[in-house]
C-alpha cells in the first residue's frame, strides 16, 4: 500500500518536474503547478501544453483566410521580410491575448518568422475564428482559443503564460492583469515589456501605472496616430455596421440610429450609419465631443430621451451601464441594441433580464427579449463587441497599420533588452517617427504619392519673423 502511494506521489512529482522543466529540447516550462483541467465539455482538438482549439481539421480553411489577409496587409508583410534574416526576436518568448482573427494570425506568424516563440489566446469569448485558430495550431503556434469560450477564458490566458513569456501583447489588459495579479514576482523579474492594443486597455494600464502597480514597461499602441485615427474610426465604423447587418439584415436607411459615445469609435459608427441613410442621434458626457457631433449634423440628447426615439442603439463608450433598465422600459417595440466597446459592461443585461418574461434566439447573434410590458427588444452578440462577435472585426487593410505598430513596438522592446537598456515601468508613447514610417509605407503600398516641402517652404514655416 505504502509503496503504491509513494510510487504515485513520485510519479506525480516527476510529472510536475516535467511541467516545470526549463523550456529547452521542446519541453515546456510551466509556471502553474501542472496543467489544471479546463471546464468546457465537448470535443476539442488538443495537445496539452501546446494547443487547444475547437477543430484542427478546419486548418486548411483558416490558412486560406490568413493568406487573404496577408495579401491586404502589405506594410506588415514588408516588415516581416525586412527582418526575417536578422531574426531580431530570436530567443524571446511572446504571449499574446488578442482576438484570433485572420489579421491577428498574420501578426502572430510575423512574430514567429522573426524568431519569437509565440503563445496566444483570444481576448473576448466571442471573437475567435475557429478556422484561423486551427491553422495557427497546425503551423506550430501554441494557441488556446475557441469561439464561445465563456468558461475557460482565463484558463486559456494562463496556458499562454506557461510559456514564461518575456514579452506580452494585450488587447484589453486581461493578460497583463493576470500576470500582475497572479505572477507578480515573475512579471517583475522576467518580463521585458509589453504592448496594449485598445483604448479601454490603455485606460486600465494608466490606472495601474498611476497606482504604482505596473511592473514592466508597456507601449500604448492604441495611442499611435496610425492606430487610433484609422482603426478606431474607419475600422470600427465599417465592422460595426457589418456586424449589425450580419446579425439582423435590417434596413439602415431611415432608422433612428443612436450611438452612445462620440469618441473615435463612436465617430466611425455614426459616419457609416449616416452614410447608409440613418438619422444619427449621439449621446455624450463630454461637452467637446458633443459639440463635434452637433456640427457633424447629428442630434445630441441624453440617453433618457434617445431611448424613446431609437430604432437601433450602439454603445461605444468604454463605460459601464450606458443602457439600463429605465432605458429598456422606454424603448420602442422592436428596438435593436448592441455594443462595440471592448467590454460587455455597456449594456446592463442583468437589468434587462429582470424585466423580461421570455427570451429566445431569433437568429445567430440576435436574441429576442420579450419584456413583461409586452414589448420586444433584440440584443446582438450578448452585448459583446458586435463587430468581432457577429462579423470579422476590422478589415485587414486597416489592421495592417495597427499591427505594424504592434510589431515595431515589440522590436523596440527586444532591442532595448539586447542593448541592456532598462525602459521605465510606465505606459510608453509611440514615437512620431514610427507613425511617419508606417503612414509613408502604407501610402507607398497604395501607390499614392504626396508632395514634399521645398527648402524655402521649410525655412518659411520655421521663420518666426515672417508676417504679412
Ligand atoms: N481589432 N482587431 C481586429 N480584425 O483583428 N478587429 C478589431 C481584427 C481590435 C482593434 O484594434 C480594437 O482596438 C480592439 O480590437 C478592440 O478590442
Amino acid at each position: 500500500m505504502a509503496t503504491t502511494t509513494k510510487k504515485k506521489s513520485s510519479a506525480k512529482k516527476a510529472a510536475k518536474a516535467a511541467n516545470n522543466a526549463v523550456h529547452t529540447n521542446g519541453v515546456r516550462m510551466h509556471i502553474s503547478d501542472g496543467i489544471p483541467p479546463k471546464k468546457a465539455k465537448g470535443t476539442f482538438s488538443e495537445v496539452p501544453g501546446k494547443y487547444c482549439v475547437r477543430d484542427i481539421s478546419l486548418a486548411d480553411e483558416g490558412r486560406k483566410l490568413i493568406q487573404w489577409a496577408e495579401s491586404r496587409m502589405p506594410v506588415l508583410m514588408y516588415l516581416r521580410e525586412k527582418y526575417r534574416k536578422s531574426q531580431p526576436l530570436k530567443g524571446l518568448r511572446l504571449a499574446g491575448s488578442l482576438h484570433v482573427t485572420k489579421e491577428t494570425a498574420v501578426l502572430v506568424e510575423t512574430f514567429a518568422a522573426l524568431g519569437a516563440e509565440v503563445s496566444w489566446s483570444g481576448c473576448n469569448p466571442l471573437s475567435t475564428n475557429d478556422a484561423v485558430a486551427a491553422a495557427l495550431a497546425k503551423a506550430g503556434i501554441s494557441i488556446f482559443a475557441w469561439y464561445g469560450n465563456h468558461e475557460d477564458f482565463y484558463w486559456c490566458i494562463e496556458r499562454t503564460i506557461d510559456l514564461r513569456p518575456n514579452l506580452t501583447l494585450d488587447d484589453g489588459c486581461d493578460l497583463i492583469n493576470t500576470v500582475h495579479e497572479q505572477y507578480a514576482d515573475f512579471a517583475r523579474k522576467e518580463i521585458i515589456g509589453g504592448t496594449e492594443e485598445t483604448t479601454t486597455g490603455v485606460q486600465r494600464l494608466r490606472a495601474r501605472a498611476a497606482a504604482g502597480k505596473l511592473y514592466y514597461p508597456v507601449y500604448a499602441v492604441n495611442d499611435a496616430i496610425t492606430k487610433w485615427d484609422f482603426d478606431n474610426v474607419y475600422g470600427t465604423g465599417q465592422s460595426t455596421l457589418d456586424g449589425i447587418l450580419r446579425a439582423t439584415s435590417v434596413m439602415i436607411a431611415g432608422k433612428n440610429f443612436v450611438v452612445a459615445g462620440h469618441g473615435h469609435c463612436g465617430q466611425g459608427v455614426a459616419k457609416r450609419a449616416k452614410g447608409m441613410g440613418a438619422n444619427v442621434i449621439i449621446t455624450e458626457v463630454k461637452a467637446t465631443a458633443a459639440i463635434k457631433a452637433v456640427l457633424e449634423g447629428y442630434r445630441v440628447m441624453p440617453m433618457d430621451e434617445a431611448a424613446k426615439e431609437g430604432d437601433i442603439f450602439c454603445t461605444a463608450t468604454g463605460v459601464k451601464d450606458i443602457i439600463r433598465k429605465r432605458h429598456f422600459l422606454a424603448m420602442k417595440d422592436g428596438a435593436i441594441v448592441c455594443n462595440t466597446g471592448h467590454y460587455d459592461a455597456e449594456i446592463n443585461l442583468q437589468e434587462l433580464a429582470e424585466i423580461t418574461k421570455n427570451k429566445r434566439t431569433i437568429r445567430e447573434n440576435c436574441e429576442e427579449y420579450t419584456l413583461k410590458n409586452g414589448k420586444k427588444i433584440f440584443v446582438l452578440a450578448e452585448g459583446r463587441l458586435v463587430n468581432l462577435a457577429a462579423a470579422e472585426g476590422h478589415p485587414s487593410e486597416v489592421m495592417d497599420m495597427s499591427f505594424s505598430n504592434q510589431l515595431m513596438c515589440h522590436l523596440k522592446l527586444a532591442q532595448a533588452y539586447k542593448e541592456g537598456k532598462k525602459l521605465p515601468n510606465q505606459v510608453l508613447h509611440i514615437e512620431p517617427e514610427q507613425d511617419e514610417f508606417i503612414a509613408e509605407t502604407k501610402l507607398k503600398t497604395m501607390g499614392i504619392a504626396i508632395d514634399k516641402l521645398t527648402k524655402e517652404q521649410l525655412e518659411y514655416i520655421n521663420d518666426y519673423t515672417a508676417g504679412t
